[in-house]
């Protein structure tokens, strides 16, 4: 009997062990008052016949998920990380629950739709082989079939899952546009350069570095104010002795065609002569503490409260905010970045709010992540309602969860101006893209210290070829607008930029597509290339559309870099030298500080703009140059999509010019791909290149109206390029060009 007494009172205090952060937690200073008591959910999945999986974003990783049997399991809680490190599985600022598992037979996806902290352990019997080791198991015939297991954990919610069975990658792309929606379609002056620094400092330091664009003759469409713009951040206000006349200065970037985005965060200072706090405060708006009081937590402007975006009304109210005559001195063209809406509080557990916090009745932990959702979303429906419905908004936001994309775009987060965090925003932004997000981009630059001049110009470079394309630098960095190098690296950052401005119909084509049917403006090459098992793991080149295969140069002292061209029996284009290549193979390139390997699939077309200019805007009316780049069997295909560039009424009044140029049987000609769908465009085709071309002895134009003319042409024999001058014609018309 003794002994029995003492083996239960040692039991109960094991119990106690185990039970110890059950009902309670402590976490440094924090304790978790967990009222509802322990809770978390789990589900196992057993993916037969895969050896590949992709997506789980935001961590700072390889493309191709890792095996994490044995240590830490991939983490998604939004969280404000200080200076994160590359290559590990911890979270991030966002967070989206979907996994894509690939092999050469099938594509699939599994949305785990909860809002709470999730772990996702990930094993694999193949993980940790070698190639030999696989090769040996393939001669001896190993009976085992590859099998990837992977286990989700939330911390409370339901399960909630969505197998989406593909069976391929585009698929999988639509099954998942159609449980969050696809990407919001940017005004298209968002897709051009961003200059951003923390901080410009007035509204003097704002006109010089607008003037030095003019002066170096670079292009650029938006400059961006920090925390420092506002009165005490107090977001929603100006310095007024730094900004004092903020309208003349928006008026004077409107005149050149230009754009602002000021940055407004989620954390309110709590005072009481401070309107937006007081309303918010008097509205019951404020997110709760466990106690039924407005929580407080500290952030930039001192003591601030965190409004519930949960809350639709609170919302509707936030977004009434950004109306013209609430939002003083703001204009048509200031648009919005949300920093910060993890939320990061700096006193709260890891940086971010209590857990037993209250939204509503729902406690913090029950939907963290998806607080910087609907901060997002609010400001994006506030841009919307300032313009009457009219106009389509541009906001920024470092924290995200699945359907984000809906709401704009996404950055990811104070990196460092390190070679490493520069190769890593390839598979990071690669990853958002399989999981809807397309419009992403790395601070270019590096956010933290200071890049060496070769970094910064190899950051342009790849920057130039991403989604979202931002020049961002901390607060304690020394300068860095892009003519503080040198002329030699002037010049070089602004061939990176005014690439990307030529390369702005395509994009814009692009987000239209990414908008209608949430394919993956930056793909990697096994979305277009699914059987080829090279493509599987690669994180240094990706795609954008089918039809331009980026590797951009990401090494330190690069000579040479080495680009995966796929496709057995096809060709690519070098787009700079036009120099033809076979698929599938490994090129070495040779290169020189100006190089972007950047090749066209032969049997594309893709329309380009020529011309210099101050911005997007202003390019509005040029001509297109169309680059045909010529199949094996002398057959390429393309489109143009024109819209006004910033509305709804692309969507709402179908005014927009979509096209399908086809070359066949020596024929060019542009078609209308919209019928019933009206707009006018004073753009016309200036040029076409034809690459992989034969020479011809003459060149008819043809227009419905049954007129004919001769076109003036080169034709480039070491190259096999055919360039056709001005065929003059209008680019929202039919024509046919003839080659004999
Ligand atoms: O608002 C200041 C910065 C901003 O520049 C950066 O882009 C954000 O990611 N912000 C973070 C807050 C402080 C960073 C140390």
């Amino acid at each position: 009997m003794a002994d029995g007494v003492t083996h239960v009172s040692e039991k109960a205090k094991e119990d106690e062990k185990v039970e110890d952060g059950m009902w309670e937690e402590t976490f440094k200073s924090h304790t978790d008052s967990k009222p509802n008591g322990p809770s978390s959910i789990s589900l196992d999945f057993s993916l037969p016949g895969v050896e590949n999986v992709y997506g789980i974003p935001e961590h700072a990783d390889s493309l191709k998920l890792k095996a994490t049997d044995g240590g830490d399991p991939y983490r998604l809680f939004n969280l404000d990380v200080f200076q994160y490190e590359v290559f590990n599985p911890m979270a991030l600022y966002g967070a989206i629950p979907v996994m894509l598992s690939h092999s050469a037979q099938r594509t699939m996806g599994i949305f785990w739709l909860n809002a709470a902290e999730t772990w996702v352990d990930i094993s694999s019997n193949t993980a940790g082989k070698t190639v030999f080791g696989q090769m040996l198991d393939y001669v001896q015939g190993s009976s085992e079939t590859p099998q990837t297991d992977v286990r989700w954990i939330s911390e409370s919610g339901i399960i909630d899952v969505f197998i989406m069975l593909g069976p391929t990658p585009t698929d999988v792309f639509s099954q998942y546009a159609s449980l969050t929606g696809t990407q919001a379609f940017p005004p298209l002056s968002a897709l051009a350069y961003h200059q951003c620094r923390w901080n410009y400092n007035d509204q003097e330091d704002v006109a010089a570095v607008d003037q030095g664009f003019d002066d170096h003759d670079i292009p650029y469409d938006f400059i961006w104010l920090d925390i420092e713009h506002t009165d005490g951040k107090r977001y929603f206000t100006w310095d007024p002795h730094k900004f004092p006349q903020p309208k003349d200065m928006l008026q004077g970037l409107l005149d050149k065609r230009r754009k602002m985005v000021t940055i407004v965060d989620p954390h309110i200072k709590v005072d009481s002569s401070y309107k937006i706090h007081n309303e918010i405060r008097s509205k019951g708006f404020y997110v709760k503490s466990k106690d039924g009081g407005d929580y407080e937590g500290w952030c930039w402007p001192g003591n601030s409260g965190y409004p519930d975006f949960t809350n639709p009304e609170m919302r509707a109210w936030w977004a009434s905010m950004f109306a013209y005559d609430q939002y003083e001195g703001s204009m048509e063209n200031m648009y919005t970045w949300n920093d910060m809406n993890e939320p990061s509080v700096f006193n709260g557990p890891e940086v971010t709010m209590h857990k037993d916090a209250l939204h509503g009745n729902w406690e913090n932990r029950d939907l963290h992540n998806l607080y910087g959702f609907y901060v997002q979303r609010a400001t994006a429906e506030g841009l919307i309602e300032r313009s009457g419905g009219v106009e389509r908004p541009f906001v920024l936001a470092r924290a995200f969860f699945a359907g984000s994309q809906r709401y704009g775009a996404v950055w990811t987060g104070d990196n460092a101006a390190e070679w490493d965090h520069l190769k890593i925003s390839i598979p990071m932004c690669l990853s958002l893209g399989l999981v809807g997000v397309s419009f992403c981009g790395a601070d270019v630059g590096g956010f933290f210290k200071s890049p060496s001049t070769e970094l910064l110009v190899r950051w342009y470079q790849t920057g130039a070829y991403q989604p979202f394309f931002r020049a961002h630098a901390h607060l304690d960095t020394p300068r860095r607008e892009p003519w503080l190098f040198g002329p030699e690296n002037t010049a070089l950052i602004r061939e990176a930029v005014r690439q990307r401005y030529a390369l702005l119909p395509y994009w814009y084509q692009l987000f239209y597509h990414a908008h209608h049917s949430g394919q993956p403006v930056m793909r990697p090459l096994w979305v277009e290339y699914p059987q080829d098992t090279a493509t599987f793991s690669m994180d240094d080149q990706f795609l954008l559309g089918r039809d331009l295969l980026v590797h951009p140069v990401t090494e330190e002292g690069a000579r040479g870099v080495t680009a995966y061209l796929p496709g057995k029996g096809e060709v690519w284009f070098d787009v700079h030298t036009f120099q033809k290549h076979n698929g599938a193979q490994n090129l070495y390139i040779p290169v020189t500080i100006s190089s972007i390997p950047v090749f066209q699939r032969g049997g594309s077309i893709i329309p380009r703009k020529a011309r210099v200019r101050r911005s997007s805007s202003c390019m509005e009316h040029d001509p297109y140059t169309l680059f045909v780049a010529l199949s094996p069997k002398r057959f390429a295909q393309g489109e143009l999509y024109i819209d006004d560039g910033h509305t709804f009424n692309f969507d709402k009044q179908k005014q927009f010019i979509h096209r399908r140029f086809s070359f066949a049987n020596n024929a060019l000609s542009s078609r209308n791909l919209a019928p019933g769908s009206q707009f006018t465009t004073f753009s016309w085709i200036e040029k076409i290149v034809i690459l992989g071309a034969s020479k011809p002895s003459k060149a008819t134009l043809k227009t419905p109206d049954g007129k004919e003319s001769l076109l003036e042409f080169e034709f480039d024999a070491s190259m096999s390029v055919l360039t056709l001058r001005k065929p003059g014609v209008n680019a929202g018309l039919d024509w046919t060009v003839v080659l004999q």
